[in-house]
């Protein structure tokens, strides 16, 4: 049964985000509504947020032709939002959508076959503009405006490239400046070098054989405090929603937090965050929950994997059949990339902070900046007392 929301629920001031637009039509577009009034908006740091979501060797011929840039249209003044909706565009630059041929044959793991039942269309083209990972584009510009607000509260979200084509990297750092460095340094944006070459021979495997390849991607978020989220409801607990915001990602297949599915093979000794109290606060001595507990943020680190299936669209297609003739075919080759989990690993930074924002604000929200300082300060004061 559908839940009809009353006019209250329904008024009642969240951050939310949704996006519009096809991949060749005219633009992608995020429209942020509750996002409080006085934060300064960081357009530099949602350009290079665009511009790393286009990167990452493995990209198709789409990623030469685009050069992603945010245009604010509306909610911001002199660079500080208003406190009204905030409407972000990114334009396409390939974007004949209407001249485009019809797909008749769709490919195994695309929406495009479901879509065509849903939508009752012999023309997959109907459902893979929207599909398109192209409307990233949009996530994106929105997570990286949802960080101008939580780096004003000492809240990093950074996510890096953990395994490709079935090849691990291993290193992992602690500090979020060296994560940031050593991840934009790689062009898999990769923490372990020596992973890095490995997954660079796997991707020009997957090229030589008209093949694609998937992977994994870990995002952390550090400086989140305690009580995000809640215990209360099945709806409000934060795993919960991060889990979302990652596996509604395109081609996602499976999302993890803090140990995720080991945890399932280890006895509780070896799995739960010994407590300890240093200088007056709790600490851990361990962080397998990967930072919620309760689905509630505990006060560590926040850590989120998520894992990438291969790119459906392969140049040595998989068999189908043809819609219209009914015919077998092989699948449809449309231009596409051959490894896209660098990117993917763009958009999911962006679907954990906007996650994190969403409930930063619910706990500590107001109109303006200054209100959400006001309580947050008070909260933190608060847990002295505990
Ligand atoms: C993408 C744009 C698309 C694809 C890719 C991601 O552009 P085009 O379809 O014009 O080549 O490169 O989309 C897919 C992998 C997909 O399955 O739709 C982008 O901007 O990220």
């Amino acid at each position: 049964m559908n839940h009809q929301p009353s006019a209250s629920e329904a008024s009642k001031i969240m951050l939310t985000y949704r996006t519009a637009g096809e991949s060749h039509g005219k633009c992608i577009l995020a429209l942020v509504e509750g996002f409080p009034a006085g934060v300064a908006v960081d357009t530099a740091f949602i350009d290079a947020q665009l511009k790393r979501r286009q990167g990452g060797y493995g990209r198709g011929g789409r990623m030469k032709i685009e050069t992603d840039a945010v245009e604010i249209l509306s909610g911001v003044r002199k660079g500080v939002t208003l406190g009204s909706p905030i409407c972000l565009k990114v334009a396409n630059r390939d974007c004949k959508i209407d001249e485009l041929p019809d797909v008749t044959q769709p490919r195994p793991g695309h929406a495009d076959l479901a879509g065509a039942m849903k939508y009752g269309t012999q023309d997959v083209r109907n459902v893979l503009e929207r599909a398109s990972a192209r409307e990233t584009a949009g996530r994106v510009a929105a997570g990286a405006l949802a960080q101008s607000l939580l780096r004003l509260f000492g809240i990093e979200v950074v996510s890096y490239v953990m395994e490709i084509g079935g090849v691990r990297a291993e290193a992992r750092l602690t500090d979020v400046q060296a994560i940031r460095a050593a991840r934009d340094a790689s062009q898999l944006y990769c923490l372990d070098k020596a992973a890095e070459k490995a997954m660079v021979v796997r991707i020009e495997q997957a090229i030589k054989n008209g093949d694609s390849v998937g992977g994994v991607f870990e995002v952390v978020a550090f400086g989140v405090p305690p009580g995000l989220g809640s215990c209360a409801q099945w709806t409000e607990r934060l795993d919960g929603r991060l889990a979302q915001g990652l596996m509604a990602i395109q081609a996602i297949k499976g999302v993890e937090i803090g140990l995720g599915f080991r945890a399932a093979g280890l006895p509780g000794s070896q799995v739960h965050d010994e407590i300890l109290l240093e200088a007056g606060s709790f600490k851990r001595a361990s962080n397998n929950a990967g930072g919620i507990e309760g689905g509630m943020s505990n006060g560590e680190p926040i850590v989120a994997r998520a894992a990438m299936k291969p790119i459906p669209t392969l140049r040595k297609p998989l068999r189908s059949v043809d819609l219209k003739t009914k015919q077998p075919v092989t699948a449809a080759v449309e231009r596409s990339d051959v490894c896209a989990v660098p990117a993917a690993s763009v958009v999911g930074e962006a679907a954990v902070a906007f996650e994190i924002a969403v409930a930063f604000l619910e706990k500590f929200g107001g109109d303006s900046l200054a209100e959400v300082e006001r309580n947050c300060r008070s909260y933190l004061a608060s847990l002295k007392n505990i």
